[in-house]
């Protein structure tokens, strides 16, 4: 394949073996009307109709405000493909691989028309959502062939900038930039920064922050958990145990193992994040109440967005190969959560060159409690989206998903209408 290459040396060891209860925040209208509500203050119902208004007269100054998966959505930035590069071996990224996937063995530039084909694609999706009236913003590529060099560890290239919800967590009104626990990610976050320094100019209530820099050395990584084929059984068993390839060293995590309930945040422990990296989400923020949780059946369990999925209050899906384990769906039974099992995939294997299961099925974009954004090939679970009640919009995204996902991968939010909410009072 042109413009890849055999995987260099390993420089690390191998392997030897809807009518929901939910409670709004008390209402102080005599705020004032501009100041952003955080979670644990009122949320006043004047903010929202000032922002609404706003809106309505098309002001295009950017608001950050973003509470849950769900809300209507107005403001959103979409990936590019631009640049995308297989990134050579290292250990995390090692462990994600399937062990009989073609990405074994190679890496580099991703050859032009398939980029070209993304970005087509990523294209049309974000003129179908400007069309539905969403504002969308582009990130600006990085060249990323260049290498990730700290004083802890070298690289020889960086990923891409198609997938902004693995970087990026907007909660409220703050944009937070995730650790990530790559090391040719290291920098990923700078493909977003023009957009940061946009959104800090134009919205005087943004916060723009970043999870401390984590120092990737070997220590983050358990050096017996490689490449060697240890088969999905071994996988299995390893992660039902929570022994993940990333060790508690530091805290890491990646902004796409995260879902935000309004005042709770359902966090993913895996390969992707520890727990001092939960730890660390929850210290940041105070006035949330951060969950933990794992999802039995994944052997390469990175990014809850392919395998827990609200769609609206009180509706949640969840991959019937990763089922919530029993003592975990306690919080959402007691609140009234109905956890339903997603539609099979309609694609037997994933696309080539392609990081992601098939399970990107499930990968989808919520417009609003009525309206989601299904992949175009995805029919059978446009179907059940249809019986649950949800309008469908079919987007074209495919021969997109080897460059980082599916269409919640490539978005991130950073305006839906709507405050933080408490959807969970019977905890
Ligand atoms: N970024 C979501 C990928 C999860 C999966 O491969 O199933």
């Amino acid at each position: 394949m042109s413009g890849l290459r055999a995987s260099p040396q390993r420089a690390y060891p191998r392997v030897k073996s809807s009518g929901m209860p939910r409670r709004q925040f008390q209402t102080d209208s005599s705020g004032p009307a501009t100041s952003r509500p955080a979670c644990n203050e009122k949320t006043s119902s004047l903010w929202h109709e000032v922002e609404l208004l706003k809106g309505k007269i098309g002001m295009q100054k950017t608001i950050v405000n973003s509470w849950n998966e769900w809300d209507p959505l107005k403001h959103v930035i979409v990936g590019r493909a631009d640049d995308c590069h297989i990134p050579p071996d290292e250990p995390a990224l090692e462990a994600k691989i399937p062990e009989d996937s073609d990405m074994r063995g190679q890496w580099g530039r991703r050859p032009q028309d398939t980029i070209d084909r993304a970005n087509a694609l990523l294209d049309a999706f974000a003129a179908q959502l400007e069309k539905r009236g969403v504002r969308v913003d582009r990130p600006t590529a990085l060249d990323h062939s260049v290498p990730v060099t700290t004083p802890d560890f070298h690289t020889e290239s960086q990923f891409g900038c198609m997938p902004p919800r693995d970087v990026l967590l907007t909660v409220g009104s703050e944009m937070l930039e995730a650790t990530m626990s790559y090391r040719c990610r290291w920098f990923e976050y700078l493909n977003y920064r023009p957009l940061m320094q946009q959104y800090f100019d134009e919205d005087p209530n943004f916060r723009h922050e970043s999870a401390p820099k984590p120092r990737l050395t070997d220590k983050d990584y358990h050096p017996d958990y490689l490449s060697d084929k240890i088969g999905v059984e071994k996988r299995l068993q390893w992660t039902a145990e929570k022994f993940f390839v990333t060790t508690d060293e530091e805290p890491l995590f990646d902004a796409a193992d995260v879902l935000r309930f309004g005042r709770d945040l359902v966090v993913q422990h895996g390969f992707t994040t520890n727990l001092k990296g939960i730890e660390w989400l929850r210290r940041h923020f105070p006035d949330h109440r951060v969950h933990a949780v794992n999802f039995l059946g994944d052997p390469y369990p990175i990014h809850i967005d392919a395998t827990f999925t609200p769609l609206r209050p009180g509706l949640i899906l969840n991959n019937p190969q990763r089922r919530l384990p029993a003592d975990q769906r306690k919080m959402f039974e007691a609140n009234g959560w109905e956890i339903v099992d997603a539609a099979q995939p309609a694609h037997n294997a994933p696309p080539p060159l392609c990081y992601s299961s098939t399970w990107l099925s499930m990968n989808v974009l919520v417009l609003d409690p009525k309206t989601v954004c299904v992949e175009k090939s995805e029919v059978y679970q446009a179907e059940q989206m249809d019986k649950l009640g949800m309008e469908v919009v079919e987007v074209d995204l495919r021969d997109a998903y080897a460059f980082g996902g599916g269409l919640h991968c490539c978005t991130a939010d950073v305006f839906r209408e709507g405050g933080c909410e408490d959807y969970f009072p019977n905890m």
